[in-house]
């Protein structure tokens, strides 16, 4: 994703501000190379009327991790969609990094970021740190959905009222991505196959759970067909 064409494509403050501080963590990664993806599934343009569709999407791999996606879209000119995920390298023990923040005309509807477990009992490595990630600010914080059970206790998950929740969310992702960074640093490759299956059978469970979220598939089905929709996430999205 070309910084400029960001820039003229997307003028939203808040996602420009997030898209710079994800840039920033990701550029501390050890060993970050891009990842070659068909070109036709990463930038995606519709200048029909009243269907107006713009999808960037950037790849990048680092020591750690196995995919660090950032995806910006804007739909039919009033949806806005910053979507991120970093997988871990299943023979790390690091956690999965997902946050997604979906702007409305003016209204910033949901703002979600997590550290996700990716093996057993890792929760417990970061948990306090999370847990001190100060959330007094927010008014109105939301209900995870069911098919959330991947999150961690300390997900984030709020409808963003004001500017200054607006502010005070970007400086959650950035504790958040401060944690994660962190954690990457201290991780040791593990070699023992049942260690690695179990981190790869969690990141499946994550994409299986991420796909029951009928909302993200409820807006990609406005613009295409079905299959295409079905690719997108199980290749772009939610890969394992
Ligand atoms: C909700 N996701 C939503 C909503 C829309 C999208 C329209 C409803 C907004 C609302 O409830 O206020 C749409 N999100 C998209 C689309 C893409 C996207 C089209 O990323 C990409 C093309 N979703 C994720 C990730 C997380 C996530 C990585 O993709 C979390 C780490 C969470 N999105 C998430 C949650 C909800 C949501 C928890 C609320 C669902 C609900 O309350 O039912």
């Amino acid at each position: 994703m070309s910084e400029s064409l960001t820039k003229t494509k997307f003028t939203d403050p808040l996602i420009l501000d997030l898209l710079k501080n994800i840039r920033e963590h990701r550029s501390m990664l050890e060993n970050l190379k891009s990842i070659e993806v068909d070109p036709s599934l990463t930038n995606i343009i519709s200048n029909e009327t009243g269907r107006e569709l713009y999808i960037e999407n950037e790849f990048h791999k680092a020591k750690g991790f196995r995919k660090l996606h950032i995806e910006v879209a804007k739909f039919s000119k009033n949806l806005m969609i910053l979507h991120c995920v970093f997988f871990p390298d299943p023979k790390f023990d690091i956690p999965i990094f997902g946050m997604d923040l979906v702007k409305i005309k003016d209204i910033v509807s949901a703002a979600i970021v997590d550290l996700s477990p990716a093996s057993r009992n890792q929760g417990l490595k970061y948990e306090k740190s999370l847990s001190e990630v100060d959330r007094s600010n927010f008014t109105s914080l939301r209900e995870i959905p069911n098919w959330g059970k991947i999150f961690s206790k300390n997900v984030f998950f709020a409808s963003l009222k004001s500017n200054s929740e607006k502010n005070d969310f970007c400086r959650v992702v950035d504790q958040y991505l401060s944690i994660l960074i962190e954690l990457s640093k201290e991780a040791k490759p593990e070699f023992k196959e049942d260690i690695v299956k179990e981190r790869i059978d969690y990141q499946k469970n994550y994409c299986v759970q991420q796909m029951k979220n009928e909302k993200t598939s409820m807006v990609l089905l406005k613009y295409f067909d079905e299959n295409w929709v079905n690719n997108y996430i199980k290749t772009v999205l939610f890969d394992f």
